[in-house]
């Protein structure tokens, strides 16, 4: 069985200077171009929402599609990168897991490569990361949340840990690049 890096949403929108920033967002990039040395299989998702949809009455509006918010951060290694999973990409869903991509069956696509393992990096810990690493475990998959290459976006700072918690709940495993 092979392993796979799932890297969540590192879009200019989501780091410093964006429309809606982790205001951690870019630390974690240089962890995740790293990363990348490990893994064969490296797929990464974009928030990619048109210019009206319903999660902008939730979030100021952000990663709409083709625009420069919505690229990912220039800092970002994107040569290993095999797939891009667009999500968000409807005007009535929020699309916050990496496994709603509109165009891609996720897990049809993983398990065609044989992955039995994902680890998740990326942004935002308390929305998309926990929602991609618990549909990775309901799908099955061995599931890997990886500590320092995760970034809140920190609207209410107490959920960063409860996602934490939630996350070692359902079952996924926390842990650090360097044990990898
Ligand atoms: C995200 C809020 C709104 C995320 C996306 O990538 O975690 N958060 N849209
Ligand atoms: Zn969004």
């Amino acid at each position: 069985m092979n392993r796979a890096l799932i890297i969540v949403d590192v879009q200019r929108d989501f780091c410093p200077g964006g429309a809606l920033a982790a205001p951690k967002g870019d630390e974690i990039i240089p962890v995740i171009n790293k990363l990348m040395d490990k893994f064969e299989i490296i797929l990464a998702s974009k928030d990619w929402h048109p210019s009206k949809t319903i999660h902008f009455e939730k979030w100021p509006p952000h990663c709409i599609r083709g625009t420069e918010g919505a690229a990912f951060h220039p800092d970002l290694n994107q040569q290993k990168i095999e797939l891009v999973a667009l999500k968000g990409t409807g005007n009535s869903d929020d699309g916050y897991s990496a496994f709603e991509a509109t165009n891609v069956d996720m897990v049809h696509w993983l398990k065609r490569k044989n992955v039995g393992a994902v680890y998740c990096c990326g942004i935002a810990t308390e929305y998309c990361v926990i929602s991609t690493a618990i549909d990775a475990v309901r799908s099955g998959f061995k599931t890997y949340g990886v500590t320092d290459a995760i970034a809140p976006v920190n609207v209410h700072p107490e959920d960063e840990g409860i996602a934490l918690q939630k996350m070692e709940d359902y079952g996924i495993t926390l842990i650090t690049s360097d044990k990898i």
